[in-house]
């Protein structure tokens, strides 16, 4: 498949736990600094949350979603840089795009508020549909599939329909398999085999394996907790290769660099065959 390099989505989380500083100007300031050094280590485009959508997190207000995410999305879209805005509430995508921002990456599919397909019909920002079948509260819970790789495929293209029954146009999507979100670490790797059963979808495709739990299992078996930070950038950057090989159209990462670095080589590779 001829295509433009895998892109690289560089994740800001504007949550206090994520910046040392207490103060919401300080984690301000260096959340937009934080940014900066996305950009600067190969991110093409930046994700900015104020909503940790961990399993298990505890939801925060909308007031203070609000105050976290608009000034750093405004600041960096100031600086020229290509937004995304991660968030499950309407209210916040539609000032994020106001803002600036120019995609809206919602964990829920448009499930936590239905509001969601409408702001992206009338925007017309490109939507980010992710797979996932609880919301934040039963996310713990087990889950079960008899063929996960069909299920979940299944399970986002209905999302997709809904999102074009809702006036969404089909090219304004982008879907995402949501690994980690109701999914084990097995339930990982099953959907990592077969990433050409979502290409094959037919839409932009999103993976975003960076740093999550199922990474530091695989280098740090016996106590994930003890995987460093080096260790999991190295197994989302061979995650990288594996998504720019199946044509994705980006991958969302911590660490930018790397993963730049890995989608270069695949495009090289690819270039050299054709
Ligand atoms: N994962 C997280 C947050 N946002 N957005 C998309 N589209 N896909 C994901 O898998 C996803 C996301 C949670 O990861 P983080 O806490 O490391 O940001």
């Amino acid at each position: 498949m001829s295509q433009a390099r895998t892109q690289i989505m560089g994740v800001l989380n504007v949550t206090p736990d994520s910046f040392s500083d207490g103060g919401r100007w300080f984690t301000q300031a260096d959340a937009v600094a934080h940014g900066i050094e996305l950009l600067d280590g190969g991110a093409d485009l930046i994700d900015v949350g104020g909503e940790s959508t961990r399993p298990g997190s505890a939801r925060v207000s909308e007031e203070e979603e609000l105050a976290r995410v608009v000034p750093v999305v405004r600041e960096l879209a100031r600086d020229g840089a290509t937004i995304s805005v991660d968030t499950m509430r309407v209210s916040v995508a539609r000032a994020a795009l106001d803002a600036g921002a120019t995609i809206i990456n919602d964990v829920s599919a448009g499930q936590s508020e239905e509001g969601m397909f409408d702001l992206a019909a009338g925007s017309g920002a490109p939507l980010v549909l992710m797979h996932w079948r609880g919301l934040l509260t039963d996310a713990s819970a087990p889950v079960h599939y008899d063929d996960t790789v069909r299920e979940v495929a299944d399970e986002l293209r209905a999302r997709v329909d809904a999102a074009i029954a809702a006036g969404v146009q089909r090219d304004a999507l982008i879907i995402d398999p949501g690994l980690g979100f109701s999914k084990n670490a097995e339930h990982n790797w099953e959907v990592l085999a077969r990433l050409d059963v979502f290409a094959d979808i037919g839409l932009p495709l999103l993976v975003a394996a960076s740093r999550k739990r199922f990474l530091a299992s695989l280098v740090s078996p016996d106590d994930p907790g003890a995987a460093t930070q080096e260790q999991r950038d190295a197994a989302t950057a061979a995650i990288t290769v594996m998504a720019a090989q199946a044509g994705a159209w980006a991958v969302r990462v911590h660490e930018p660099n790397s993963s730049r670095i890995a989608a270069e080589a695949v495009t090289a590779v690819r270039r050299a065959g054709s």
